[in-house]
């Protein structure tokens, strides 16, 4: 065994060249793999003792793509397309042995060699879109090649995976090996003895041809990602970098590729999603924990109230296959519950996400009851209930009484002091807030609300669940509104002052969408309901919410709302009363109603959100700056491809927002803009907030 660098090795076992690559935890195609892969193959190539190649991965997985922490560094080692022509162009075979996940840079250089075995675990994609990048070694090429042009433009763009049988039935590996080092021996061997060709991805043009038959095919794959895929860049060059594929030659479809990727590369996009795949990762940490602290042991949850809440919440630890007793006060709201569990599971076989056998399955671990009791013996409850301090109170006072020792406690409270819940139990330490985000089977966000006497166990016990169950979790301390609803706030404040100032809310709205959300705050108050909250009986149109609430105008469920909503289509569509309602309340008050640009109009929602961000942090509520952004991408639909409002604050400047904040001060005269300490320390010294870690 030679070590070709620190992350590569080389020996040749009955002829074959085996190249073992181990850069834990993912053996990422960091400089050293690459300088490695490219000296071993070409020292293999040149020794007549051997007869074909097998790169294979130690640890957990084949390369899983290029290494990110690399990308706006200084190029070293030897560059990909370097490594990939001595794969492709050995006189030898060469085969890759695959397991765990052959992603991005990794399936590249997989398909650079000319043949592929793989144990059936194995997954493969090209995950790059997820960075706001393309495959920039080749894949844009080889993949069409492999897997038929739709296929390709399907993975690339969702960044989705292929499994083994599905890459063996398409040609993306020759085989299915049931021991990866052995299985990939015997076939490197058969290869050679057999004498068969070195095959060459980029020579394939089967699929090409086929996919030239269907001139609409671009088009039409184009109109349907458009909603998906609204402004963000990558998207838009992978499907050219595959129209390339089908129109030119090889080494011209690798030229556009190329460009491409370097433009999207040296982008703010591709900056932002890098950070966030950090930022996310980075979220789950939790600072100074004991190294060796014991997990608590979640088997079994119960989940108080089957309303949208519990019953979503349900699903997650279904899907992970955790059992769930589901407590409801009476038997309609218990069977209501339940079906509409039944009836999502359903509706996602319908669509073939999962099967009948799965729905089957997971309703199967679903135990409904009436007898709060029945989840006594339970790991974790999550409370579900109305979001009222005195129900919650009462609640954990009961489980108290019964929960078994060692029992993790968790709220779903969106915004209650959850200290004060603590506060009922003779165990504070086993309470915890698990604040999900409805539809909860589908939002990814989990806030996670540490109390003040939250143990480290069940904290890390629960970000180590949140995983388990598919969630993105960030950890807050207990804080009205706690991080994301804390922010929202203060943009709903700006947004309701703004309208009797200038701007409709159509006009507030349509610019948070082509900022990249998915819609406003009027918009999202229409969708939810305005009548949330909303006392008919004490109701005395005293605010604009107030007048359309009583004029029945409660949001998208009465067809009216801010909005007015097409019955059939539900397409939304400004109300000229509502605009006359609105002017009417500036003379009220006496504002002069003025233009906005509409720089201005995303500035007074932006800026708000930044600096409450910033006491959030200086309160110790959130433990990082990109906590905060993992919060807003995941819970609140902020465009990933803007990394987060933290992240976005820096790329305009911290200068620049506080120097806004104090315009908008002097402006309106109110404190709320005075911008947080922690703006003011970072500006003073030339940081940001990526300078907090
Ligand atoms: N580069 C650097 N670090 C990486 C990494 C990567 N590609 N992938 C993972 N890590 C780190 C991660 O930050 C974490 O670090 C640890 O590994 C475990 O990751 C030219 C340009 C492989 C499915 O996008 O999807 O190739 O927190 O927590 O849940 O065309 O990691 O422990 O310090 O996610 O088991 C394309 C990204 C790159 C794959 C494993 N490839 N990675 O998931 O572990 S661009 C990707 C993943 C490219 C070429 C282009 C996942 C995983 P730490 P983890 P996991």
């Amino acid at each position: 065994m030679t070590a070709i660098t620190d992350m590569v090795d080389l020996e040749t076992r009955d002829a074959v060249a085996v190249v073992s690559v181990d850069n834990p935890p993912v053996n990422a195609l960091s400089a050293g793999v690459r300088t490695g892969l490219y000296e071993a193959v070409t020292r293999a190539d040149a020794d007549d003792a051997v007869k074909a190649v097998l790169i294979i991965c130690k640890g957990r997985t084949f390369i899983a793509g290029a290494d990110i922490r690399e990308f706006g560094k200084p190029p070293k080692g030897t560059p990909g397309p370097k490594v990939q022509a001595a794969i492709e162009g050995a006189s030898k075979p060469v085969i890759s042995a695959i397991h765990g996940t052959a992603l991005g840079g990794g399936l590249e250089t997989a398909l650079c060699c000319h043949y592929r075995v793989a144990v059936s675990s194995a997954q493969f994609g090209l995950p790059e879109v997820k960075l706001g990048l393309l495959p920039g070694g080749g894949g844009t090429q080889r993949l069409p090649r492999v897997v038929g042009v739709q296929k390709s433009l399907e993975m690339m763009i969702s960044g989705d995976r292929v499994d083994a049988d599905f890459a063996l039935a398409c040609g993306l590996i020759d085989e299915i090996v049931d021991d990866l080092m052995e299985g990939g021996l015997a076939f490197a061997k058969k290869v050679a003895d057999e004498g068969r060709p070195l095959v060459k991805v980029r020579d394939a043009t089967g699929k090409i041809e086929e996919a030239r038959k269907d001139p609409e095919l671009f088009a039409t794959f184009r109109k349907s990602i458009a909603r998906k895929t609204r402004g963000f860049e990558a998207p838009e060059d992978i499907v050219q970098c595959v129209e390339d594929a089908v129109s030119k030659s090889f080494d011209e479809g690798i030229q556009g590729e190329r460009e491409r990727f370097v433009g999207l590369v040296s982008g703010q996009q591709s900056a932002a999603q890098r950070y966030y795949f950090f930022a996310e990762r980075q979220a789950n940490k939790i600072p100074n924990l004991p190294k060796d602290l014991a997990l608590i042991p979640v088997n079994t949850v119960g989940i108080i109230g089957a309303g949208t809440m519990g019953g979503g919440i349900a699903m997650n630890f279904l899907n992970a296959g955790i059992s769930v007793i589901i407590v409801e006060t009476a038997q309609e709201a218990l069977d209501r519950g339940l079906a509409v569990v039944s009836k999502n599971y359903e509706r996602s076989a319908s669509r073939g996400r999962i099967t009948m056998d799965d729905v089957e399955q997971r309703m199967a671990k679903l135990t409904p009851t009436l007898n709060m009791e029945d989840i006594s013996s339970c790991d974790l409850v999550v409370e579900a209930v109305f979001e009222n301090m005195d129900l919650k109170k009462e609640i954990f006072t009961r489980l108290d009484s019964f929960m078994k020792e060692g029992a993790i406690l968790a709220s779903n409270t969106s915004a209650l002091n959850l200290n004060e819940i603590a506060s009922v139990t003779k165990r504070p330490e086993m309470v915890i807030g698990h604040h999900y985000f409805s539809p909860a089977n589908v939002m990814k966000l989990l806030e996670v609300v540490r109390g003040d006497k939250t143990s480290d166990a069940v904290l890390a016990t629960t970000m180590a669940l949140s995983k388990k169950i598919g969630k993105v979790a960030a950890v807050s301390g207990v804080c009205p509104g706690f991080i994301g609803n804390r922010m929202l706030a203060q943009r709903g404040v700006q947004a309701q002052k703004m309208i009797f100032e200038g701007p409709m809310p159509w006009d507030v709205d349509d610019v948070l969408y082509d900022f990249g959300f998915p819609m406003g705050p009027f918009a999202m108050g229409d969708l939810a309901g305005l009548d949330i909250g909303w006392d008919k009986s004490k109701s005395r149109g005293e605010t604009v919410r107030d007048r359309l609430c009583e004029m029945d105008r409660r949001g998208q469920k009465t067809g009216a709302g801010y909005y007015n909503y097409d019955s059939q289509t539900r397409a939304k569509s400004p109300e000229p009363m509502v605009e006359e309602l609105i002017k009417e309340f500036s003379e009220k008050i006496g504002k002069a109603r003025r233009e906005f640009s509409k720089e201005e109009i995303l500035q007074r929602c932006i800026y708000p959100m930044i600096n409450e961000g910033a006491k959030i942090l200086e309160e110790g509520m959130s433990y990082r700056p990109s906590d905060i952004d993992v919060v807003w991408v995941n819970g609140y639909g902020w465009p990933v491809y803007r990394g987060g409002p933290m992240f976005y604050a820096d790329s305009i400047g911290l200068d620049n927002v506080m120097a806004r904040l104090k315009e908008f001060q002097k402006q309106d005269g109110d404190d709320f803009w005075e911008p947080a300490a922690l703006i003011n320390k970072l500006v003073t010294e030339g940081k940001g907030f990526k300078d907090i870690t």
